[in-house]
C-alpha cells in the first residue's frame, strides 16, 4: 500500500502542475478528494490493512490528503492573482496627466434656498446656527414640552439607536441647547436635516430639510411674526404669492399657527404635490411656549418670543416647480444638476 500512496502522491504533482485553470483544479480536486476520489479510495481501503500497519497506513494517507488539499488551495490562489494580473496589465490606461473635465457642477436646490434664507435672516439680525442630527429624547421632546406619552410624539416616529438616542425629527430639538447658549435677546435660525418613519409620497418623505427660527426679546408679539413671516416669504419668491394662517397645535407654542401656501405647482387647483388640497404646509410657527423658555433658562415673565419651524425641502419645491418630493433625494444628477445659483 506504502507503493500505492507514494505513486498516488507522484501523480497527484504532475497533475497539480496541468491544472492552469480554475475548471482544471475543481476536476482534480474531485478526482481525489471526491466521493469517489482516489484518496478517499485509499481511506476506505484501510479496512483491509492488516492491524499491525493500519495506524502507519493510516498516518500516511492522512499526509497525502493534507497535501492534495494545500496543493489544490494553493494553485486556486495562484490562479486568481495570475487573473488579476492579467486584468491589470490588459486594462484600459489613464493618462494622469490630461486635464481635469472642468464642466460647471451644480448646488442642490436644498443648499440653494437654504443659502438664501441664511442671507435673508442675516440681513434682519439673525445668527445661523448649526446643529447635531442624532439628538436625545430631552432635546427632540421634553425640552420642547413633549413629556413621554404625550400624543405629539405619534406624529414624529423616528429612528432610534440602541443607546436611547434619536434621529431628529424636528428642528425644534435644538431649540433649547441655542437658548441656553445665547440666552436672551436672541435672534437665531438653524437649518437641518430631519428624519421621521413615515411612508414617502409626492410631499413627504423621511429624511427632510427645516429651518428654524427663534426671536425672544422683551415685548415680542404675533406682530412681528407675521412680519417676519411675510419678509421671509417675498424675499424668497420675489413675487406675491397667497399665504393662509390657521390655527396649529404644536405643544411648545401657544397660540400656534399653521402657515399654509398657496400650491405653486398647480396654482391652487389641487394636484398629488399639495396632496389635492391647493395648498401647502410650509411654515408651522408660534409664540413660544413660557414652560420652553423657562427649560431653556429664559424667564417667561420677562421675555416673549416666537418660532417657527420652516420645511425647507417643501420651500425647494416650491420655488422650483419640483412635483415629487422624492427626486430631491434621489441623486439623480439629470434632475438635480439643472438648478444653478441665480
Ligand atoms: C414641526 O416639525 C415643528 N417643529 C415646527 C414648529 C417649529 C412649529 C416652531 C412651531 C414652532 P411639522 O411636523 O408640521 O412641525 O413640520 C414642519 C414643516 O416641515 C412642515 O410644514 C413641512 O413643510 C415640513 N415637513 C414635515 N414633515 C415632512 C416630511 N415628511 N417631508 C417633507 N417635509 C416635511
Amino acid at each position: 500500500m506504502k507503493e500505492q500512496i507514494e505513486a498516488l502522491r507522484q501523480r497527484f504533482e504532475s497533475e497539480l502542475q496541468a491544472a492552469q485553470n480554475s475548471d482544471a483544479v475543481e476536476k482534480l480536486r474531485v478526482a481525489y478528494l471526491g466521493k469517489k476520489g482516489s484518496v478517499t479510495d485509499l481511506l476506505k481501503g484501510l479496512k483491509a490493512v492488516a492491524g499491525d500497519q493500519k495506524k502507519e497506513m493510516g498516518q500516511l494517507i492522512n499526509q497525502l490528503k493534507h497535501q492534495v488539499e494545500e496543493g489544490i488551495a494553493q494553485q486556486v490562489e495562484a490562479i486568481r492573482a495570475a487573473e488579476e494580473e492579467r486584468l491589470i496589465a490588459s486594462a484600459e490606461q489613464y493618462d494622469v496627466t490630461l486635464p481635469v473635465d472642468q464642466s460647471e457642477g451644480s448646488y442642490h436646490p436644498i443648499t440653494l434656498v437654504q443659502r438664501q434664507l441664511e442671507e435673508i435672516f442675516s440681513s434682519m439680525g439673525f445668527t445661523i446656527e448649526d446643529y447635531k442630527e442624532i439628538v436625545t429624547d430631552y432635546e427632540c421632546f421634553e425640552a420642547v414640552n413633549i413629556p413621554k406619552h404625550h400624543p405629539a410624539r405619534d406624529m414624529q416616529d423616528t429612528y432610534y439607536l440602541s443607546n436611547g438616542q434619536l434621529l431628529k425629527t424636528h428642528t425644534s430639538a435644538a431649540q433649547n441647547a441655542i437658548m441656553r447658549k445665547y440666552g436672551a435677546p436672541l435672534r437665531a435660525v438653524f437649518p437641518g436635516r430631519c428624519f421621521r418613519n413615515e411612508s414617502t409620497d409626492a410631499c413627504h418623505e423621511n429624511t427632510f430639510f427645516q429651518m428654524e427660527g427663534l426671536m425672544i426679546d422683551k415685548d415680542i408679539s404675533i406682530s412681528n411674526l407675521i412680519y417676519f413671516m411675510k419678509t421671509m416669504l417675498s424675499e424668497v419668491f420675489e413675487r406675491d404669492i397667497t399665504v393662509r394662517l390657521r390655527p396649529g397645535f404644536f405643544p411648545f407654542v401657544e397660540p400656534g399657527f399653521e402657515l399654509d401656501i398657496s400650491c405653486l405647482i398647480c396654482g391652487g387647483e389641487g394636484c398629488p404635490s399639495c396632496k389635492n388640497s391647493g395648498w401647502l404646509e410650509l411654515c408651522p410657527c408660534g409664540m413660544i411656549h413660557p414652560n420652553v423658555l423657562k427649560m431653556g433658562g429664559i424667564d417667561p415673565e420677562e421675555y416673549t418670543g416666537f418660532a417657527f419651524g420652516l420645511g425647507l425641502t417643501r420651500l425647494a419645491m416650491m420655488k422650483y416647480g419640483i412635483k415629487d418630493i422624492r427626486d430631491l433625494n434621489s441623486g439623480n444628477l439629470k434632475a438635480l444638476s439643472q438648478f444653478k445659483h441665480e
